[in-house]
């Protein structure tokens, strides 16, 4: 296969898509391709050095005339001195506000020097089932995502919602999230068991940006139901706005010593080596990546049905669904899991079922999907 030169437009923070986004990235550079990363802030996981990665920082200065710095119009001059400069062959942006949006803008002003350069974007989730369909940015969400070049879904349920939602009449290929098998896997780590669960207590585990779509209190109550049924401890992590809201109901429930919060990790998969269980009671869940970073060291999962979990979650198999909000349900289910004549079999069919989703697996359909839309552009360029 031809190598490509990439820009990859994200948020670089701990959020799935950043996450994705920068997986994609490392793993397209070790296949050769050259990948230019456009983002404000280096990736929270561009950890690694290699020749075909670059770094754009995106600066936008500030004017005491603006309330609001117009970060979506430095994004845009920075993708057109990108695409210029590095002689790019492809924007790819992941998470359509405000990236889709600026990159046409690139686009345009590229277009206007006669240079052309196609814009894939993928879609995650909130950009569209949350943000992208309020009324502030519905018009804008829709016409980026009808004018980018290809148009990309993390879930077969995220395709439907975007279909529903807005008036789309591009193609939206579906390419679900991976996950590096080589990082994610079960690692020896028994004695951070033995010191959080020094009596053979059960471990469970939760993480997320704690924002309300998460129901990181359905996890606490939840908890709180086992616990009164087994010995148990809770390990929470991540941060954000409903993490004070979940420490005060621990307190309450007076389950706090049993319950830990941990904040912002960089070795999730550490924690995830000693997990028994991990619980996503999300409202909505348009793929579930976190799930599937359990579920890759082997720790089944008890999440809600929400989004695209079901394509992911395989049925009293990998673990069980239940439905939004059903604490009583969850709590049946995950006492079943953490039997010790079940768990064994629940853990490897888990791993099992994230083999499927290895990045070696989902890789080549990006670089294909990448080649198809060359192909269609340079057929519109000679046109
Ligand atoms: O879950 C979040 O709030 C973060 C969000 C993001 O955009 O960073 O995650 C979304 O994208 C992930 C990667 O594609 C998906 O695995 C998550 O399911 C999705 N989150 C939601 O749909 C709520």
């Amino acid at each position: 296969m031809k190598t490509i030169n990439i820009g990859i437009v994200c948020y670089p923070t701990f959020g799935g898509s950043g996450v994705v986004a920068t997986e994609l990235g490392k793993g397209l550079a070790q296949k050769g391709h050259k990948v230019h990363f456009i983002t404000y802030n280096q990736p929270s996981r561009l950890d690694f050095l290699n020749e075909n990665l670059f770094y754009h920082e995106v600066e936008f200065n500030s004017y005491p005339l603006f309330e609001y710095p117009p970060y979506e119009l430095a994004l845009a001059s920075k993708m057109v001195s990108v695409v210029k400069n590095e002689k790019l062959d492809l924007l790819h942006v992941h998470y359509a506000i405000p990236h889709a949006s600026a990159a046409y803008m690139a686009k345009q002003i590229l277009k206007s020097q006669g240079i052309y350069v196609p814009v894939v974007t993928t879609l995650h989730g909130t950009d569209i089932t949350l943000v992208g369909r309020d009324p502030s940015y519905e018009p804008v969400v829709t016409f980026s995502i009808n004018q980018s070049d290809g148009v990309t879904s993390v879930s077969r349920d995220l395709k439907k919602e975007t279909y529903e939602f807005f008036d789309i009449q591009n193609h939206i290929e579906v390419i679900p999230n991976f996950i590096d098998l080589e990082k994610f896997k079960k690692q020896k780590k028994d004695h951070f068991k033995r010191a959080i669960c020094p009596n053979g207590e059960s471990l469970i585990v939760h993480t997320s940006n704690f924002r309300k779509v998460k129901r990181v209190l359905d996890v606490v109550n939840t908890f709180y139901n086992i616990h009164k049924e087994i010995p148990a401890k809770l390990l929470m992590i991540g941060d954000g706005p409903e993490r004070n809201a979940a420490e005060q109901l621990a307190r309450d429930l007076n389950i706090g010593h049993d319950v830990r919060f941990l904040g912002k990790l960089e070795a999730v998969e550490e924690v995830l080596s000693v997990a028994d269980l991990f619980l996503m009671p999300s409202e909505k869940e348009s793929f579930g990546l976190a799930a599937l970073e359990a579920m890759a060291c082997e720790v089944p999962v008890v999440s809600s049905d929400a989004g695209g979990l079901p394509e992911l979650q395989v049925q009293g198999v990998t673990g069980f669904m239940s439905t939004v909000g059903d604490i009583e349900d969850m709590t049946r289910k995950s006492l079943f899991i953490l039997d010790k004549n079940n768990l064994p079999q629940f853990k490897a069919s888990a791993l099992k079922r994230a083999q499927e989703f290895d990045i070696t697996n989902i890789l080549p359909l990006y670089e294909n999907y990448y080649q198809q839309i060359l192909e269609k552009a340079s057929v519109k360029e000679t046109v």
